[in-house]
């Protein structure tokens, strides 16, 4: 038996038990066999929930891209490490060895350091799906410097915080990007950003779409040249475990985006051994994940597990839809795609299109499914198993956040029978409890409550960056000594978890995780506007869309509403970025308020999506009046 390769239930549940019964020896057993140190560790673990404070494998030295790429260079040096398939169908794809990614990422790191980037610096990455983006994640890695890559969908005001909270000394963006018959300026949103980040000192241009855009002098470079002058050859720069290796921001339920940071030892080991696991990866397969980078689910399985495990890891540029809704599949069988992960909302859009598209398609070498991001619906569930697993392969519905690192409850594939909706069974070194109403762990099964987990894994989060305190009472305060998700789940009557959803302001749209504050902050700021606030209803697609209410300084007649309505979505556009969109608007003429002044979401969560036969208690409001004139106007 291989407690790195589970490959039976029994087997699953003995390791599982001792994971659980020595967790340090477990660990260090599937760190020392499984990979390549500079220097092993003095101490496995080091935890204390209360401060919190967390730390793996103290005094080990490594480099997680000796890991990634310098120990398969000698087996597997020609094998492809990534898979790049561009936008255009018509544009041949890229292979890109151990051997290529190695020098790349060589050469990319040299150009770092010409440009004064040293270990513990932060470096923005503003990327679309191309190869630079991984490569340069990889840089970052080699000399120690701390990548925080924010997703290439946001807009300039959101890059320019999140540029800002970390102080990041460089940007590396392209010339824009294809996004199906779209493409994105990406160049132009950095330099609106960049008005206002006065840390940065350089950015670094790759070409892609081939426009004109403007380099500001003494500021910014073509990549391209500056590669082209590179050697490739660059010393790993070795690290203390703890050290931190990224910042990915996630919304909160109140203003800022939290920085996560992560460090390096346990996230390279349990991203490595989650991936091996998870979706079953043998030698020659080829795995896909739909994720963009700029999500915690590209860190971790597109880039830092799959090439742990010198696994063939496919990046795709393009969306589900481009050049049609057969797009997906065209890649599964050009590539022979064996393993593929993505998220139900993709799921969904491609249902609608049913299924004669799928069948002009060969996908016989699919292996293993997976599903992340939000919780599956029993509909979508069937529809994967059914026309792309053909019920013989596994679906995984993977539940895990940017705080967890890697994947914490799922099913092995071929051991864990799965069950719809469920994310089933916690992984190896998983423990997770449900509290009850009054911060109980609540034992046995069929029961329900927020979901906790009561001792550290290798790949949590270490702290917000720059305040520790919001790290703290965010996920330490609400249950003492316990880390808290912020999801409510159930235990079925075999142990099963079923993730019901989120138990906060955090509202998931098209598996994106929007924080409700920053949207109202935004529409708050449109002249008209008095106050907003912003509830989830269920969407055939997006799990999830956003219904605004919102109160207008002057409700006459004379107004636009439609017009209203548009610069309300283009101010989240540009505060948030598109995602953020509001399905509905519904004016009011006032919102239900507590008498402490709080906005009463459960109220406005329950008309929005029309379920009004039992609102609660609203005698206790502070103005009880509002409420029927809300009901009144709801949008359908
Ligand atoms: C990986 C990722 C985290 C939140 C999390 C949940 C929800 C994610 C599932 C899920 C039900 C799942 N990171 N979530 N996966 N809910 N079943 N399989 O998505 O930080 O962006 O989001 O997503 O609410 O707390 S994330």
């Amino acid at each position: 038996m291989s407690q790195y390769h589970i490959k039976h239930l029994e087997e699953y549940y003995q390791v599982y038990r001792k994971s659980v019964n020595q967790p340090e020896t477990f660990w260090a057993e599937i760190a020392e066999e499984h990979f390549v140190w500079r220097k092993k560790w003095d101490k496995v673990l080091e935890w204390d929930f209360e401060k919190p404070e967390v730390k793996w494998f103290q005094g080990a030295k490594l480099n997680i891209t000796e890991n990634c790429i310098d120990r398969h260079l000698q087996a597997n040096g020609n094998k492809t490490a990534i898979l790049f398939e561009p936008n255009n169908p018509d544009e041949a794809s890229q292979h890109i060895s151990y051997n290529d990614l190695h020098n790349r990422v060589a050469k990319f790191a040299n150009v770092l350091k010409s440009k004064g980037i040293k270990k513990g610096d932060r470096v923005c990455i503003y990327l679309p799906m191309i190869p630079e983006l991984a490569i340069s994640v990889l840089a970052c890695a080699r000399i120690g410097a701390i990548h925080s890559v924010v997703f290439a969908g946001f807009s300039a005001s959101a890059l320019s915080t999140r540029i800002n909270d970390s102080d990041c000394k460089m940007v590396i963006t392209s010339d824009g990007g294809y996004r199906g018959a779209k493409t994105i300026d990406l160049k132009g949103i950095v330099d609106e950003a960049l008005e206002s980040c006065p840390g940065v000192e350089n950015v670094l241009v790759a070409k892609r779409i081939n426009s004109d855009i403007k380099l500001k002098e003494g500021r910014d470079y073509w990549l391209q040249p500056l590669l082209d002058e590179a050697n490739d050859h660059c010393e790993a720069e070795i690290m203390d475990a703890e050290d931190p290796l990224f910042i990915l921001y996630t919304s909160g339920s109140t203003g800022m985006p939290k920085g996560m940071l992560h460090s390096t030892a346990g996230y390279m080991v349990y991203t490595g051994y989650t991936f091996k696991n998870v979706f079953q990866y043998e030698n020659n397969d080829v795995y896909w994940c739909t994720a963009d980078i700029g999500w915690i689910t590209g860190h971790s399985y597109i880039v830092y597990g799959p090439l742990a495990n010198g696994a063939t890891t496919v990046m795709f540029e393009g969306v589900p839809s481009y050049p049609d809704y057969g797009r997906f599949w065209e890649i599964v069988e050009k590539h022979k795609i064996n393993q593929f992960y993505t998220a139900p909302t993709a799921i969904r859009a491609l249902a609608k299109e049913g299924v004669e598209i799928i069948e002009k398609y060969d996908l016989s070498s699919l292996k293993v499914l997976g599903s992340v991001g939000e919780p599956i619906n029993e509909e979508a569930w069937h529809w994967y198993n059914d026309n792309i697993g053909k019920r013989k392969s596994p679906i995984v519905d993977t539940w895990w956040q940017t705080e967890t690192g890697g994947v914490m409850i799922t099913p092995i594939p071929f051991s864990t029978p799965t069950k719809p909706t469920y994310a089933t069974l916690p992984f190896p070194g998983i423990q997770p409890v449900l509290m009850g109403e009054n911060g109980e762990e609540l034992d046995g099964n069929q029961v329900e409550g927020k979901l906790c987990v009561k001792f550290p894994w290798p790949s949590m989060a270490r702290t917000i960056w720059g305040n520790h305190k919001r790290y703290r009472e965010t996920y330490f305060s609400a249950f003492r000594g316990y880390y808290f998700t912020g999801d409510g789940a159930l235990r079925d009557e075999v142990g099963y978890y079923r993730i019901t959803g989120r138990v906060d302001d955090v509202i998931i749209v098209s598996g994106h995780n929007l924080g409700t504050a920053p949207i109202e902050d935004a529409i708050n700021e449109h002249p008209a506007v008095v106050e907003s606030a912003i509830v989830g209803f269920p969407h055939d697609i997006k799990g999830n869309a956003l219904y605004g209410y919102v109160t207008l300084k002057d409700t006459g007649e004379g107004r636009n509403q439609y017009n209203l309505r548009n610069e309300i979505n283009q101010i989240i556009t540009e505060h948030i970025g598109p995602i953020a969109k509001l399905d509905k608007i519904q004016f009011t003429e006032g919102l239900p308020k507590t008498r402490s002044g709080k906005i009463m979401r459960r109220i406005l969560r329950k008309i929005a999506t029309h379920d009004t036969s039992n609102l609660g208690d609203t005698s206790t409001l502070l103005n009880p009046e509002v409420v029927e004139g809300i009901m009144a106007n709801v949008i359908e």
